[in-house]
């Protein structure tokens, strides 16, 4: 099976509370922006397919994450 994508690349989104982290990366990955955006729990994950050159696409996995702390995420997902 062919994949549709070349590469995979995971980004971890940190940063202060409250600053847009969840509406930009919805903006990036849904294309609109959402006017009412609950604090995010935990963390959340999205994605998005993006054509380098044509024909050839390498996947975006994005971690929407709680707070400046990057190690947030690796503790939630070990517990
Ligand atoms: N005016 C304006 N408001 C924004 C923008 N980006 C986000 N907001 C608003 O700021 C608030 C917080 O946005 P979020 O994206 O939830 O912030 P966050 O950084 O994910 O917050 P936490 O998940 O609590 O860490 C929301 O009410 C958004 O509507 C922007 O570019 N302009
Ligand atoms: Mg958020």
């Amino acid at each position: 099976m062919t994949a549709i994508w070349l590469y995979q690349f995971r980004l971890i989104v940190i940063g202060d509370s409250t600053v847009g982290k969840s509406c930009l990366i919805r903006r990036f990955t849904e294309g609109r922006f959402a006017q009412v955006s609950d604090p995010t729990v935990g963390v959340d994950f999205f994605s998005r397919l993006v054509e380098i050159e044509p024909g050839k696409r390498i996947k975006l996995q994005i971690w929407d994450t709680i707070s400046c702390n990057p190690w947030t995420p690796v503790k939630i997902t070990n517990h």
